[in-house]
């Protein structure tokens, strides 16, 4: 085997720059000098003090001006602004979520759409007492389909699928009234509390936030994941590679980027076609190569193995390679200014859903019913852009790690099996991984998640954090922007176990497996908590006094705030590396990294410092431990 050599943060920084000469030779902005024209940032607004709910505002709460017109508090303002973010976050996951049971509603035996894993539907289908007996399995996906969609507004009960919660996690939130009901409901009550002249107390307004994210990570997300686990296949590992090198210069590149997978999985089926690479070669091309950027490369990657270009702050080095035919976007995390880039060069900007239109890109409207023939539509607008590259300004880095990705949680339960065969002798549980945990052999585990901010140096405090981490045996699952940074570097590449303490060391030998486990996308933050759900039902013990925190240390989107509210309320102590616009009220500061804990045993810490930020991380898991007497 080849000598393995990680990717470092300044060689990531290198390829960028050479990159932005290539913008600088043709006018093109980027986001390094928007930032720079953007800081300072407003205090008011990075404090949270600012409200401007109503016209008689926006008011902005000083010291010399306390209260807002209408007479709210600081706190008041501050947590009614959080309360905000978290519902557009969980909205939006939601609605993706809601798009994918469409999607599943409209699988046909001879449609664009079908049923790939039955057996997870049939479960489903019969966790939720659907009638599975002797029927034919589309008509159970309808009216599974059709079932989750009422989960949205349904005029009574709680979310579905908050049984899989443990016990004691179901016992807290009926106590508390932290179970959420329809998710549409939650979404629209957290708009309503926010109201002028509505909620101005921070624990009521920080109580609903966890419920709406709630509704997100056990509802909405939850019914992302699943249903395209059905569509698309439960993910298993898989190899791939990642970072720019992935895309070719001889190819046609067509990068997907954004988050739902309908649209990326038909473009990789039909850019596979042997009459689409034939068509491309007629055009000069030697084929044809999809890559991805965020989620959406997430998705396409965990399933087919499809390369992934890079994560969310890369996203306009793509078209900076000069090589890029087509960038095709769903919704989510897509900068508009990849408009006025793609101008730039003669990449085809290419949006496709009617939730995310965006000014310089030619509108192809995705539907499930027409999802072939879009598809098609949008291969061969790339393949008749090839030949209008600028030859001069192509440079693709040469920069890319290999990577095993697709851990969902019954691969990890699956690969741990093997641990315990050697070790424990305990099956299809996730018995072993405790086994591990208890024994000391891995210390605990950290959910690393979410996006990259340009505050921090780009995948700087994903890649140190994960560092510092394996090397003290404690294992990473990861998702989202911060799973490709790890996949850049090469930390999901089997041969980083060369980083790692000797326990872990250990465990990745044994089950073949790379330190840093891909867990998929941002709505795939439910299996996270499905994972540690499992985990606590098999040991006996509470979500809480599990040695499991989250950390999302580069976070930038609504969505993640909704996620730090749903794995918060489901009792993982959370780790954030950038202050979610709250400082400017000390009582929601007590709440959300203290109060939160009586209510769901778990609460945030917020660090700047990266460095102490993992030394919180493995204190807590060390105080876990103690507690547990292990
Ligand atoms: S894509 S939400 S930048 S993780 Fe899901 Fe990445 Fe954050 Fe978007």
């Amino acid at each position: 085997m080849s000598e393995f050599k990680m990717t470092t943060v300044e060689e990531l920084e290198a390829a960028t720059d050479r990159l932005l000469e290539t913008g600088a030779k043709v006018g093109a902005d980027a986001w390094q000098f928007r930032v720079k024209n953007q800081t300072p940032h407003c205090k008011f607004g990075e404090t949270g003090v600012c409200c401007k709910i109503c016209t008689m505002g926006p008011c902005r709460v000083t010291k010399k001006s306390p209260r807002g017109v209408c007479g709210c508090d600081v706190h008041g303002i501050v947590a009614r602004n959080f309360l905000r973010f978290t519902a557009a976050g969980s909205a939006t996951h939601s609605d993706h979520g809601r798009e994918i049971c469409n999607t599943l509603y409209q699988t046909a035996e001879d449609g664009n759409y079908k049923v790939k894993d039955p057996e997870k539907l049939l479960r489903i289908a019969k966790e939720w007492e659907i009638d599975t007996e002797g029927r034919d399995i589309y008509d159970v996906a309808h009216d599974v389909a059709y079932t989750a969609l009422t989960e949205y507004g349904k005029p009574f009960g709680t979310q579905r699928f908050l049984k899989r919660a443990p016990k004691h996690t179901q016992e807290l939130w009926e106590k508390n009234e932290l179970a959420p009901h329809a998710i549409d409901r939650e979404v629209s009550r957290s708009l309503h509390m926010t109201h002028m002249g509505c909620s101005s107390k921070p624990a009521p307004l920080i109580k609903q936030s966890i419920r709406s994210g709630l509704a997100d990570g056990w509802g909405g997300s939850m019914m992302g994941t699943e249903f395209s686990d059905v569509m698309f296949g439960t993910p298993k590992p898989i190899d791939t590679e990642a970072n720019l090198g992935v895309m070719s210069e001889e190819n046609v590149n067509i990068v997907v980027h954004g988050h739902d997978p309908s649209l990326s999985e038909m473009i990789c089926e039909y850019a596979d076609d042997p009459k689409m690479i034939a068509y491309a070669k007629e055009k000069g091309a030697k084929g044809i190569t999809v890559s991805g950027i965020c989620c959406t490369s997430n998705e396409v990657a965990m399933r087919r193995g499809v390369p992934m270009a890079g994560n969310f702050l890369q996203q306009e080095n793509i078209v900076l390679t000069g090589a890029c035919e087509a960038i095709v976007v769903d919704v989510q995390c897509i900068f508009p200014a990849l408009g006025p880039l793609s101008k730039c060069f003669h990449t085809k900007f290419v949006t496709t859903s009617p939730v995310a239109q965006m000014p310089d890109s030619d509108f192809i409207r995705f539907d499930a019913k027409t999802a072939a023939e879009n598809a098609k539509e949008i291969i061969k607008m790339a393949i008749d852009n090839f030949e209008n590259r600028k030859p001069e300004l192509v440079h693709i880095p040469k920069l890319k790690q290999k990577a095993t990705v697709g851990y969902s949680t019954e691969a990890i339960v699956k690969v741990l099996d093997g641990v315990a065969n050697t070790q424990v002798d305990e099956m299809g549980t996730t018995k072993p991984l405790i086994e591990c945990i208890t024994s000391g052999v891995i210390r605990g585990a950290v959910a690393m998640v979410g996006c990259n901010n340009p505050k921090i140096r780009p995948d700087y405090a994903h890649v140190e954090l994960m560092k510092k981490l394996i090397a003290n045996d404690i294992i990473i699952i990861s998702s989202g922007c911060s799973a490709q940074a790890a996949a850049k570097v090469g930390l999901m590449d089997k041969r980083a176990k060369d980083l790692c303490g000797a326990g872990l060391k250990r465990v990745c030998e044994l089950a073949d497996i790379p330190p840093v486990l891909h867990m998929g996308s941002c709505v795939d933050i439910s299996r996270m908590v499905i994972l540690a759900s499992s985990l606590a039902k098999d040991s006996g013990l509470n979500i809480s006094q599990l040695p499991v925190v989250g950390c999302a240390p580069e976070w930038m989107s609504e969505k993640a705030v909704s996620i730090g509210n749903y794995v918060v309320g489901t009792g993982i102590d959370t780790f954030l590396g950038i202050d979610p616009c709250v400082s400017g009220s000390d009582e929601v500061v007590d709440l959300l990294t203290g109060g939160t804990k009586d209510w769901v045993e778990a609460s945030f810490t917020v660090e700047k410092d990266i460095d102490k930020l993992g030394d919180k991380m493995i204190e807590r898991i060390e105080e876990k431990r103690n507690a547990l007497g292990i």
